[in-house]
């Protein structure tokens, strides 16, 4: 989960770092928010099952100037904490050990995964993926033992870079010490924040700083309002705090001296895990949301790729198998049937040319270039080349008038370009992948010709006659110039020979059986040329776009990665969908 997490939150930081129109800035950044969030609150439940005693840890948050630094150092009664006048002075989370050794700290390397533990005096602003740990020595009479998190505003200007690291330290915290000043406290930042973390359970109190004498009472309600606005929960303590005028810094006051000890008996680390599942349950849908709008259109492309290839296969149907005037294969056939007839007076006609035809016919055999110059003159060829470039110049159309609708317009408009950048090399696989068709259906073409020649030994008088004809000997000529090379393969289908020939065994004996086989060798063809061209090589790579598309205006996560991913965590007996 952890890993699919980082991948939706990279996705959703590509996408909105591209800035593409159409997708919602703000709705983005909160998911963002919600998934380094996650992210780090499942990071913490593996925290928390590897360590025996988990440390206890405290966050300080608040937006910029607030006296966050100020307040650490109240609390610890020293000056570790930096504190300056600049807004978003603070960048890195901070810890401070307090009454807990460095040692002890070792295992959270582990929950800050790629940030990395540098000293303090050596963070540098611009290196965000960073985090200090400092051992304190003092006792301090506000806290437990604990680890105290100075935290990086994340409100200023620049906090955005740095936002990570915040929620990084606000997730791992058992408790929440919220610091709003009064000039601050009503701002619309602190309290996204604050219902942003309403999942994760947090005791939290609220530090009221930069107080005036007086006033306490009155931001106090006020504070609670927009808590009720933000939270469901109960709201939280107040303490206030006054400006001491000798140190220059808040103080805290004695009557809630013990109040942070206290509330370590709220955390509730029990219980994360059935937070860690509400968390996702509650947010896994919306984050999916793009991801299921992407599967849907990748769901109408498939569609759209399954409806073109059957009018393609229409097409074939139509201008080829059945067009009288197109269709050769069984023309061929017949011209294969004429070279197993032993035609006598054929070798009369040809005494000339055979003695220079029969070495290199057996050559040519051989090196099946037969098969080759039967396919580089064949129309079937030209015509499925034709069509397979129709087909990819209609859907780019499609694709664009999908773009036009307005659904996942950025989508349709992307994809439609990687069509274009890929049609000419799908259109020349498929051009290999016709005439390879083409050499390999010659098989077909000789079967149907011995069958023919197999069915006319069964009628002797219909094959004498075939045979004594001039007819076929002129028939037998244009057929052994078409396999020499002499002839392309539609000259065939409009030679008067063929046709007499054709047509002679149709009105005989045989006739039914050659209408039949003649039927069966278009069937074969149209499975073969669906199969291998259109579903094989065309559709194949067609159906394998979306997978090209670029990961950084994309989520591009695959239907498959999905089901994974819920599956496991189905047995996890997490139901997210
Ligand atoms: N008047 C007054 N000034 C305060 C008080 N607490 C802090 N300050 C001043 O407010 C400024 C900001 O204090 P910090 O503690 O650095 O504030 P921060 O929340 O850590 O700020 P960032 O690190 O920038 O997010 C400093 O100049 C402090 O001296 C207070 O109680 N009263
Ligand atoms: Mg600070």
């Amino acid at each position: 989960m952890l890993e699919f997490i980082q991948l939706l939150k990279q996705r959703y930081q590509a996408v909105l770092a591209q800035q593409v129109n159409g997708v919602s800035n703000v709705q983005y950044q909160q998911r963002i928010d919600q998934l380094i969030l996650s992210e780090a609150f499942v990071r913490k439940g593996q925290t928390l099952a590897l360590s025996g005693k988990p440390l206890l840890q405290i966050a300080v948050v608040g937006p910029t100037q607030a006296g966050k630094s100020s307040l650490v150092n109240v609390l610890l009664n020293t000056d570790v904490a930096g504190v300056s006048p600049l807004a978003g002075y603070t960048v890195h989370p901070q810890g401070f050990c307090h009454r807990v050794s460095l040692a002890d700290c070792s295992g959270l390397q582990r929950y800050f995964g790629r940030f990395q533990c540098i000293p303090s005096s050596q963070l540098i602003a611009g290196r965000y993926d960073c985090y200090a740990l400092t051992g304190v020595d003092v006792v301090s009479p506000y806290l437990p033992p604990c680890v105290l998190w100075d935290t990086p505003d994340f409100d200023s200007i620049g906090s955005a870079t740095y936002r990570e690291g915040v929620i990084r330290a606000v997730a791992l915290a058992d408790i929440i010490v919220l610091v709003v000043s009064k000039e601050k406290y009503a701002d619309q930042t602190v309290w996204d924040m604050m219902a942003l973390l309403a999942d994760l359970h947090q005791p939290t109190i609220i530090c009221l700083n930069k107080l005036s004498q007086g006033s306490a009472a009155v931001l106090t309600q006020s504070l609670k309002e927009k808590w009720q606005q933000a939270r469901a929960d109960v709201f939280p303590e107040v303490v206030p705090l006054y400006y001491q005028k000798p140190t220059g810094l808040p103080s805290w006051p004695s009557a809630q001296q013990g109040l942070l000890a206290d509330m370590q008996k709220q955390a509730s680390r029990r219980q994360h895990a059935r937070f860690e599942q509400a968390l996702l349950q509650k947010y896994w849908h919306n984050w999916l949301e793009p991801v299921l709008e992407e599967h849907q259109a990748v769901a109408d492309w498939e569609a759209l790729v399954h409806q073109m290839i059957a009018q393609a296969l229409d097409s074939y149907r139509r201008d080829y198998l059945d067009h009288p005037h197109h269709y050769e294969t069984f023309q061929q056939a017949m011209a294969e049937l004429l070279t197993l007839l032993e035609i006598p007076g054929l070798a009369g006609v040809l005494t000339g040319a055979r003695k220079a035809l029969t070495w290199p016919v057996r050559q040519l055999m051989k090196l099946g270039r037969k098969q080759l110059h039967i396919a580089d003159s064949s129309h079937e060829i030209v015509l499925l080349n034709q069509i397979a470039e129709h087909t990819l110049i209609q859907m780019v159309d499609r694709l664009l008038d999908r773009a036009e609708q307005g659904k996942q317009t950025l989508w349709w408009k992307d994809f439609s370009s990687l069509l274009r950048a890929r049609r000419q090399e799908i259109l020349q696989d498929f051009a290999v992948a016709a005439k390879n068709y083409h050499i390999t259906f010659q098989q077909d073409v000789e079967k149907t010709a011995h069958h023919l020649y197999d069915k006319l030994q069964e009628q002797p008088l219909v094959l004498n006659s075939l045979r004594a004809t001039r007819m076929t000997a002129d028939a037998a000529v244009i057929a052994l110039t078409l396999q020499t090379g002499g002839i392309g393969v539609h000259d065939l289908v409009i030679a008067p020979a063929m046709l007499a020939v054709t047509s002679y065994l149709a009105e005989s004996a045989i006739g039914g059986y050659m209408h039949k086989v003649e039927a069966q060798l278009k069937q074969q063809q149209l499975a073969e040329v669906k199969k291998v061209l259109f579903m094989d090589s065309m559709a194949k790579k067609l159906l394998g776009l979306p997978g090209h598309m670029p990961s950084m205006t994309h989520f591009n996560i695959s239907p498959e990665q999905l089901r994974t991913i819920e599956q496991q965590e189905k047995r996890h007996g997490l139901r997210l969908l």
